[in-house]
């Protein structure tokens, strides 16, 4: 059986559902990252994507599994900067916009022709609430102005079986797209295609960065565009971790670009017991390092640093 994972970017006005469809359909408890609405859009409801939602749906027949990872974006422009961010490495789109607000469907096509100017990878169109929408689908096409072979889903992102037709037409959009099929992440990461060397090497810098500090409870590698590729985490936190570390690491490089404050080294994410560090390791990959609240940060930077270096390498 053959075995795909692909990244599918969820993306779509203010409220149009994003999290809504992901909530509906995610087998693994979703990254949300809410946040209280305190502008005069609470009107419209009370708690707003501010970073990213990020939820998993496996979907099998006998001759192939797919794996979808579904990151869906804060709708509001003001975050339009994780926009760029959680597209990285995509496979394909899922434009959601709810017909019930036909007052939105111009941020939708704003939306639409940022992600078609920046990738050729295949897009589908979520007509959410579309039970409710009087007018004919056409009329909401031409508002988005999409084209006559353009693909529209009529849904009802809260009904899972609705919400799940939405990823799985996606899905057959990747694999017809030319050179679709999906990729096995490590494979594509690695010049020479030598995945199984890659790994070991991969595991075996995991296992030298644990030995050198007692402090570190947990490594993972991850690419840039939030796939695992390696780590020795407990089950219970491998699910997220890899999407959670690139995202960090993405929106850190924005941020110290936007301050000119040269190339990103770090992000330390501390509380009070704990730390996630996330390094960059080369330009495709991710060190993600959990260490205990009494590490030593200043020791825990300089081998995870040569770690990352080393990892960098293998990633090429
Ligand atoms: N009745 C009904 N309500 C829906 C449906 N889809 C979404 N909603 C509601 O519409 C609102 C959409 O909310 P979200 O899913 O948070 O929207 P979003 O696109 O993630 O919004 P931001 O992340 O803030 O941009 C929520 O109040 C949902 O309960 C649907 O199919 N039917
Ligand atoms: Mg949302």
């Amino acid at each position: 059986m053959e075995v795909v994972t692909l990244k599918l970017l969820v993306a779509g006005p203010f409220a149009a559902g994003k999290t809504t469809l992901i909530s509906a359909i995610s087998e693994i408890p979703v990254v949300a990252t809410e946040a209280e609405v305190t502008d005069e859009t609470r009107a419209t409801k009370l708690n707003t994507t501010v970073t990213m939602d990020y939820g998993k749906l496996t979907v099998a027949d006998d001759e192939l599994r797919a794996e979808l990872l579904m990151f869906g974006t804060p709708g509001q422009e003001r975050f339009s900067f994780m926009w760029d961010v959680l597209a990285e490495g995509m496979d394909g789109y899922i434009l959601v916009a709810d017909l019930s607000r036909p007052e939105s469907f111009e941020e939708a096509r704003g939306i639409l022709d940022h992600f078609r100017a920046m990738s050729d990878v295949p897009f589908v169109v979520a007509a959410n609430r579309s039970s409710g929408f009087p007018g004919p689908v056409s009329k909401f096409a031409d508002a988005l102005g999409l084209d006559p072979e353009a693909v529209i889903v009529p849904c009802e992102a809260v009904d899972r079986e609705s919400a799940k037709e939405v990823v799985v037409t996606m899905l057959l959009e990747v694999l017809a797209h030319e050179g679709g099929g999906g990729r096995m992440k490590v494979e594509e990461l690695t010049a020479n295609g030598a995945a199984s060397t890659v790994t070991t090497s991969l595991d075996q810098a995991i296992l030298e960065l644990r030995r050198a500090s007692r402090d570190i409870t947990g490594v993972m590698v991850a690419s840039s565009d939030g796939l695992s590729l390696a780590h020795d985490l407990p089950p219970e936190h491998n699910l997220q971790t890899a999407a959670m570390a690139a995202t960090a690491v993405g929106l850190s490089r924005r941020i110290v670009e936007t301050f000119g404050h040269g190339a990103f080294e770090d992000a330390v994410v501390r509380g009070r017991d704990g730390y996630l560090v996330v390094y960059s390791a080369g330009p495709r990959g991710v060190l993600a390092v959990l260490a205990d609240g009494e590490a030593n940060l200043g020791l825990l930077h300089h081998v995870a640093r040569r770690a990352a270096s080393r990892i960098s390498k293998l990633l090429v």
